[in-house]
């Protein structure tokens, strides 16, 4: 039989329907897939909070469009149904402890090491979308005015991942799995149809408040709340102008990002790797040398993160944050060269000169730690010699 047009989807279409948008999704590379409704009006009083708190200290976007972001159905007009989507991202040979043990390396958020996310999800969910709409069209049915969005658009992308049943909101307020632990990307298609909705999981971080007590800032001031302006992801990546003094020594080696909060997370022992080979670190972001980053020109910088996420930071903040981290590490005269080389550089600009002033002090004065330490120690073996080799004239 010929199906009618605008046929209206009855329940039991509608049912088979979300079970082939989750094979779909599947066969596109997403870990998994959950349908929820758009009713986010309980983080309504949560995100306001939020806001009134200042912790998206200059993200004015996240305060730009009102109560929007968990409206989807205002974003979108039409939207009956969200499909959430999560997309793993741990890529292989991590290295995580030798990274951030050694303070002459920079530490780049394990996210950011492969091509940026926001595209490849995208096109991934525009394609799940066309064949939900392949789908409707062989009912007869109306095309589900699909949209994508991957952090692209004002949106509660958490809560909606949480009500698809994707996994809990973590005390660090990222999305964690009970099998996947949180080392994926959410991404969502918002359709019009009436799909029956997928029941939330439960929280499972008990008595735990490991992610509150490691943050290195000290961003994650109550359970489930981050306060923006002092998370290092916020510090490095959206912030535009100087880093405050007294966050900086708090940042070690991170020049971008930071994944404490989930390293420390025990529901990420047994995380899955990522398949995707757009999402493994490309060889010049593997364990890379500070002063090899410092001296990329802004050319080199361009070409290097090409395609990733860090691109989007700039030369600039990349040469700030960068700074910071040598200020950060261990007394060394190479690392004062490369500062003083720099600070003279036509690419660099009074904010920039400022964090390698900032750098500059904090390095000679390890020098001269460094000097006294010495000085220390020679001293201590010439009395240990004289105890010995002068028992009467000691
Ligand atoms: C702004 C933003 C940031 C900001 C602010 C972070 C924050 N916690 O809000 C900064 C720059 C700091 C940031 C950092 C990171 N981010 Co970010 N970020 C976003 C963005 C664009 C918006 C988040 C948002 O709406 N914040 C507003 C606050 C109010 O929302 P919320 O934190 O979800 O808060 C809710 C809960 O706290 C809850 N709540 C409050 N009280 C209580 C109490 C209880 C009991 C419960 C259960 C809940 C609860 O209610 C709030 C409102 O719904 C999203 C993408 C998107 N469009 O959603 C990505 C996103 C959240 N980020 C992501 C990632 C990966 C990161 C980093 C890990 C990156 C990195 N390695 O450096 C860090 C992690 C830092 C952290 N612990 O949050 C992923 C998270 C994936 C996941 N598994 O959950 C997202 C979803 C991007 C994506 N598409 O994949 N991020
Ligand atoms: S990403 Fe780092 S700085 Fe931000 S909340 Fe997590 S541990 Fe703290
Ligand atoms: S570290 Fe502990 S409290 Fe934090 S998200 Fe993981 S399980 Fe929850």
């Amino acid at each position: 039989m010929i199906p009618e047009p605008h046929h209206v989807p009855d329940s039991s279409e509608l049912q088979q329907l979300s079970l082939q948008i989750k094979q779909w999704g599947k066969a596109l590379g997403f870990a998994e897939v959950g349908i929820t409704d758009t009713d986010l009006s309980a983080e309504e009083p949560k995100f306001q909070a939020w806001l009134d708190n200042g912790f998206h200290g200059d993200m004015a976007y996240m305060a730009n469009h009102g109560m929007m972001r968990a409206r989807p159905a205002e974003l979108h007009p039409g939207t009956l149904r969200v499909i959430a989507v999560r997309m793993d991202y741990l890529p292989e040979h991590a290295g995580f402890a030798s990274n951030l043990k050694d303070p002459e390396l920079g530490y780049i958020s394990r996210y950011a090491g492969g091509r940026d996310y926001h595209k490849l999800m995208r096109n991934r969910l525009r394609k799940l979308g066309e064949q939900l709409d392949g789908a409707l069209a062989e009912l007869g049915a109306a095309p589900s005015n699909f949209r994508p969005f991957v952090d692209s658009a004002p949106i509660l992308e958490r809560p909606l991942a949480e009500k698809a049943g994707i996994g809990w909101t973590g005390k660090h307020s990222l999305i964690l799995n009970r099998q996947a632990g949180s080392w994926f990307f959410l991404g969502e298609l918002l359709v019009n149809l009436p799909l029956p909705v997928d029941i939330p999981v439960k929280e499972e971080c008990g008595s735990c408040m490991a992610c509150i007590t490691t943050c290195p800032t000290g961003a994650i001031v109550a359970p489930y709340v981050v306060d923006g302006r002092r998370c290092i992801s916020y510090l490095t990546i959206e912030l535009d102008g100087p880093i405050p003094l007294e966050l900086r020594p708090l940042m070690g080696n991170r020049i971008y990002g930071c994944d404490d909060c989930q390293l420390i997370c025990p529901v990420n022992a047994e995380a899955p790797l990522s398949l995707e080979s757009d999402f493994q670190i490309r060889p010049q972001l593997r364990q890379p040398k500070l002063l090899e980053l410092f001296a990329w020109s802004e050319g080199e910088f361009l070409a290097n993160t090409e395609g990733s996420a860090i691109r989007r930071i700039g030369h600039r903040r990349w040469l700030r944050n960068i700074a910071i981290a040598l200020g950060n590490a261990p007394a060394s005269e190479a690392i004062v060269a490369a500062l003083n080389a720099r600070r003279d550089s036509a690419e660099v600009d009074d904010m920039v000169r400022e964090h390698i002033d900032w750098a500059l002090s904090r390095q000679q004065l390890a020098l001269k730690q460094q000097g006294l330490a010495q000085d220390a120690r020679k001293t201590a073996r010439l009395i240990r010699c004289i105890e010995k080799g002068l028992p009467r004239d000691a």
